[in-house]
Order: C-alpha cells, then structure tokens, then sequence
C-alpha cells in the first residue's frame, strides 16, 4: 500500500499546514517507505526545508520520469520535519498553459466553470489535474501498489474528483477543514447554527462569488470513500451545506514534548515572561507606571477574521473587564496581545523607539555600574569601605538624568506596532476607538495588536510564536467558527491555559473528555445558548475572575493544564486517521480489505475525571497566614507536587469505554503504564 497525503505541505502558516506537517512524523513512522506527500511547489520553502533526493519508489520514480518528459516539473526529496517524510512538490506554474484545456474537461465532466479572474481556483485546477495525472501514472505500473490517496480541504479536492471520474483503483479520502459557505455565511450577519438546515447553498454561495469554490469543494465531499472532517460541530455544517455526513471525525493532534523534569514547562514560562516584560518596558516607555510583577499577559492569535475568530467580543470583555478592575482598585494590570496579520506597510516609528529608549537606558545603567563597580573595587583593593556619597560621579548624573529626560512622551503608547494601510478602516482599530481602550495610565488594560506573525528575528518582540505563547498567562480565543481551533490546543500542550467556546471543535472535544474542563484551565464560554451580550458578560467574568487568582493558583493551574496535553498528542488521536484509512481500503478494494468499526472510533465516554486535589482558590490554601508574599507563593508551587501527583495517579488509572457489544474495553491513555 502507498499512503500519500495532498495538501498545502510547505506553506508554513495556517491550520491545516499544522495538520500535515505535525502528523506527518506519527505516519511516517507508521508507513515508512511508503508514505508520501504530495504540494504544489514554492521555491522559497524548497530552499530551506526539503533535500532534494531521487525517488525512492520505482513506481513514484516512473510516474514523475513520465510527467517530467511531457513538460511537468515535478519534484522529489525529503521534507526536513519531525519523521522527515518523501514529498513530491508539483510546479503548478510550470503547466498553467494546460488552464484552458483542463477547465474546459471541468465543465465538460463536472459542469463546474472557473473564472479566469480567480487565482486560487485556477491553481486548484492545476494542482487537481496535475495530482490526478500523478496519480494515474502511479496506478499505471506493472505491479500496481494499493494507492490511499488522503486530500485535504477544498484547494486539493479536484485531484479527488477525477480520480473517481477516470475510476483509477485509489482509495480516496476527503478531509474539510472547514466548509467554504460556513466560514463565509459565519463572516456575515447570519443566525448561522440556527438556520443551518434551511440554507439555501447554490444561492448563498453564489451571493458571494464562490460558487465555483463550493462546487469543488462539494464535488470532493461527496466522490471521496470516506469523508471526514475535524470536529463533531463540522460534521454537522457538512451535512448541511456539503450534503454529505462525514464517515468518521478526524480530531486534529499536535505532537507534543515530554519534558523529563515535571517543572520544566514552568521554567520557560518564566524565561519567556521575562522576555515579554523586557518588550513591554520599551513599548510603555514614560508610561510604566504599573507593576510589571502584577501584570497578565493576555492573547488572541489567528488568521484575520474579526468576528469568526471572536475578536470583537474579545474587544468588548476587555473594556467590561478594564471597568471592573478601576472600580475595584485592582493592583493588577492586564495587557491583551492580538496577533493577526493585516497588511500593513512595517513597524512604527513610534514602536521602534520604544525599543531603542529601553535600550538605551539599559545601556546606561551598564556603564554607571561598570564605573560604581570599578570604585567599590579599589575602595577594597585599599582595605577602605567607600564613601557611597563620592561613588557616582556629576558626569554619571547627567548621563543618567539625559537618559530619563529621553523617556519623555507626549503621546500614550501606540496600540498598533506596525503602520496600517487601512487604518481607518480596520475592524480591530475600529472598534478600540469605539470602547476608548487608549492605553492611558487610568486603564488596567492595556492593548497591543501586533498585525505580522510573530517572529525570532523581529526587531521589536523577537519571539517564535511557541515562546510567546509561553510568557503568555492566558490564550482567548472566543470564535464563533472554529472547525477545530488549534490555538488554543498548542496553550494546552504548553501548559497555558485557554478560553475557547462551544462553537469551537477544540472547546466540544475538551467538554465530552473532561469532567471539570475550568479547573484544568480550559474555560469553555457558551457561545451557542446565549445571546452575543450574555457571552460577553460570560467572558468578562472567566477573564475577572482569572486576574483575582494568586501566582499560586496560576501555578498549580497550569500544572493541571499541562497535564492534559496526552489527549491532544497524535500518538492517541492519530487512531481516527487509521479507522478512515482502513474504512477507503475496505471500501475500494473490497476483495481485498475489511474493514471492522472499533468503539473507539468514536472517543465516546471517555472523561477526563475532576483534578482530586483542591480547587485553585486562594481562600482554601492550606497556609493560615492572610497574606502571602510573591516568594511564598512560588515556592507553594514544591509543595504541590504531592497533589499534582495525587491528580496524575488520577488521571492515569485505567478508562473503560462502553461497548456496543460485550463488555466494556479496558482503554489506557498513550504512555499511560508504560502503554502505547
Ligand atoms: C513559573 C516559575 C516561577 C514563577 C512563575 C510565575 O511557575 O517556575 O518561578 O514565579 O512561573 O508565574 P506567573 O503566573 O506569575 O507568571
Ligand atoms: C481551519 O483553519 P482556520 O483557522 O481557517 O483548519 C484548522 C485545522 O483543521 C482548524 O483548526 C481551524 O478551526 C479552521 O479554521
């Protein structure tokens, strides 16, 4: 069997990048030699993340000799990833004088019509006609391989059609990530759950130029063997809009490290605050008048969909929350990051200086210690105490008065650190002059919208995402459309704790397999049942009442969140991607495969049980004394460990799912007892 994936490998941004690359090690392992992927090509990314080799499969080798010597470039090598699978990466630009030729066989075949003004689409002609032709080449050879062909999302799903249409012997599965008219629909002003079953789809998706898109996309849906897609809350807009019910979910995983001291995902939390504080010193410059040890870092990270990704009533909460802290004298500050790329012409010079004034005081204080040090030495070096009035000289006085002098400002810090080119219009802009959060000295919070990815080599934050995320105190991520929502399972895995929503089918899959979701750090608003109103009041509360935690219930927290992360390791959920692989064979080579539906195919009743150590509220601490200090509290976090263990025996005891028939299957969590 030869198990190929076809995907947007090798973009290196995205969701459902993160799917293909991070389960990429899980099948290789499982495939070996025989797992391949298959993308369009981009030069940039070639260079720097594949080796370029000679086909190792004489069938694959014979199939792009073939494409190559009828004026394809195809290409073949090692993607240098965890599992470093083969991939196969397809010049789709190369071939664009076939677009005129192969729309018109689309039409011919599906009476599916492009335009030539869509780009994209024209490229997922490309790509389809070109993985087919990949395809049919491989299926051609004299010993033909079983071919498990895995296509995801609607840009891969041509290649699909026209495997069924030309009935290559090709087990076909289809994966959506999230449907097209359900984002677009969700975008809008639409009751969209409510009204799901009585959309009119060919209307609503021509309303909005993407017919051709859907029917792509609806074509893959329904020609695929088995059509999975990621969460339950998916499978139910699939059925609707797509008019297909997915075979089997295919829950999304990440791969996630084991670190072999228990507190090591603490250490780095704490390196990375730093690093974030170091950036908040420059970026409030003259305006630092909050106490960086009291202050929460607070995210949103995503592709820019205002409101599908909940920015708005993220926005919102955040001014409900700034009113409450005021009028409670809170001595906590919160500063809300929202990370999503708009198009912007590149950082601020305001933002820039901020860095470069931090800079410049640290450098200050190097010389003037470097010269106090210097006087205290020869002081010694003499047998003499100094004489503290003479050890800063009137020079290290002016220099250090010209240093404060250049942290004047006039203006508040900036919220946008990158120079917009439609600020005027942005919907995150918009909405911060409508709720006056300006980051003046009277907010307890404060807004930073960083509009690029982030990035180690940034002049202004210097940061991977991965490091971000772990300075961070809490990820929020209110969506209203969120197949999945991996930003919020990359905080779990991190041990960060999240919001996320029960329109989200990260939120649903955490609230079937945990009891008490909240005392993990996964807070789950109710986006579904309550008005958009009563959700915001939800959210402002979950934020109010994390800003009144101690650093100690941060820590046990987060402990708890980390330990949850075995639920989203690949190594358990990559199961569902093996049931679909099994369900395509059994279906298009009946002769050959059969195909047995396991209880566990459906992760039904499994739970996480409730943490068996104390709830993280202060007022149930074990210490009698009324108020501890900052030292106190951390080193709390050692006397933990007993109970973090007590949770973890927990938790690791043998689950049993119910079973159709017979009696109920002992299941054991991945590493659990040793297991796999
Ligand atoms: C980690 C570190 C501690 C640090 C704490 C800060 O647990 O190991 O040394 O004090 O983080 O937690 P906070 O929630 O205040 O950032
Ligand atoms: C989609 O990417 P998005 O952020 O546009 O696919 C992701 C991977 O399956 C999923 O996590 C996300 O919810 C979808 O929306």
């Amino acid at each position: 069997i030869l198990v190929i994936t076809l995907g947007s490998c090798l973009c290196a941004v995205g969701g459902i990048y993160t799917v293909i690359q991070t389960k990429a090690r899980l099948t290789a392992e499982e495939w070996g030699e025989n797992y391949f992927l298959v993308g369009p090509y981009v030069e940039s990314n070639v260079r720097t993340q594949v080796e370029l080799i000679e086909p190792t499969n004489p069938a694959l080798k014979r199939a792009i000799d073939k494409m190559n010597s009828s004026g394809c470039k195809v290409y073949f090598g090692r993607w240098l990833i965890e599992g470093s699978p083969y991939v196969v990466l397809i010049d789709v630009a190369f071939t664009a004088w076939n677009l005129d030729k192969w729309k018109k066989e689309l039409w011919d075949n599906f009476s599916i019509g492009v335009p030539w003004f869509d780009r994209e689409a024209n490229d997922a002609v490309l790509f389809g006609f070109l993985t087919a032709w990949l395809l049919g080449e491989v299926a051609q050879c004299e010993e033909p391989p079983h071919i498990l062909a895995h296509f995801h999302e609607w840009l891969a799903g041509l290649g699909l059609a026209l495997c069924r249409q030309r009935q290559l012997p090709v087990a076909t599965i289809f994966t959506t990530h999230a449907t097209l008219l359900g984002r677009y629909l969700c975008a809008g002003s639409v009751d969209f759950y409510n009204n799901l079953a009585d959309f009119n789809v060919d209307k609503e998706a021509g309303d909005r130029q993407i017919y051709h898109r859907y029917c792509l996309e609806r074509t893959a849906a329904r020609c695929a063997h088995v059509f999975t897609t990621v969460s339950q809350i998916t499978a139910v807009e699939a059925e609707h809009l797509l008019k297909r019910k997915p075979d089997i979910i295919t829950p999304n995983g990440l791969n996630v490290k084991k670190f072999s001291a228990m507190h090591e995902f603490q250490n780095l939390h704490a390196q990375s605050k730093n690093r974030i504080q170091e950036f908040i010193r420059g970026h409030f410059y003259g305006h630092l008048d909050f106490n960086l040890d009291k202050c929460l870092f607070l995210f949103i990270a995503g592709r820019y969909e205002f409101s599908n990704k909940g920015a708005d009533i993220f926005l919102e909460a955040l001014a409900r929350l700034n009113y409450l802290l005021r009028v409670n004298h809170s001595d906590v500050t919160v500063v809300a990051f929202f990370i999503m790329p708009a198009r912007t012409n590149n950082f601020n010079v305001e933002t820039l200086k901020g860095q470069a004034v931090r800079k410049q005081l640290w450098d200050t204080a190097q010389t003037v210690k470097e010269r106090f040090g210097k006087k205290l030495y020869e002081s010694l070096l003499v047998g003499q105490l100094p004489d503290v009035s003479k050890m800063l000289s009137k020079d290290d006085f002016t220099m250090m008065k010209r240093a404060i002098f250049a942290t004047q400002r006039q203006c508040q810090p900036p919220i946008c650190t990158h120079n917009m080119l439609e600020d005027s219009n942005d919907p995150i802009l918009t909405c911060i002059r409508r709720i006056g959060l300006f980051n003046s000295s009277a907010d307890r919070v404060k807004v930073i919208f960083h509009p690029e990815f982030l990035s180690s080599t940034s002049p202004l934050l210097p940061m991977d995402y991965e490091e971000f995320v772990r300075g961070c105190h809490l990820g929020v991520f209110p969506s209203y459309y969120e197949p999945w929502g991996y930003t919020p399972a990359e905080c779990t895995v991190m041990g960060i704790p999240s919001i996320s929503t029960n329109l989200s089918g990260f939120g649903c899959f955490m609230e079937e397999h945990i009891a008490d979701p909240s005392a993990y750090g996964i807070y789950i608003l109710d986006r579904r049942y309550r008005g958009v109103d009563e959700s915001c009041n939800q959210l402002t509360s979950y934020l109010f009442q994390f800003c009144q935690q101690s650093r100690r219930a941060r820590i046990i927290q987060r402990n708890r969140t980390e330990r949850l992360s075995d639920l989203l390791d690949w190594r358990y959920l990559g199961r569902y991607y093996i049931s679909a692989r099994h369900m395509a064979l059994a279906k298009a080579f009946p002769d050959t495969y059969f195909y047995q539906p396991h209880d566990s195919d459906t992760a039904q009743g499994f739970r996480y049980p409730r943490p068996a150590s104390v709830p993280p509220s202060p007022s149930l601490s074990r210490h009698s004394s009324p108020r501890q200090s900052e030292a106190e509290e951390d080193d709390d976090r050692y006397d933990e460990d007993a109970e973090a263990e007590k949770d973890r025996l927990n938790i690791r005891q043998p689950l049993t799912l119910p079973s159709k028939k017979g009696p109920a299957l002992p299941y054991t969590l991945p590493g659990a007892n040793g297991e796999k």
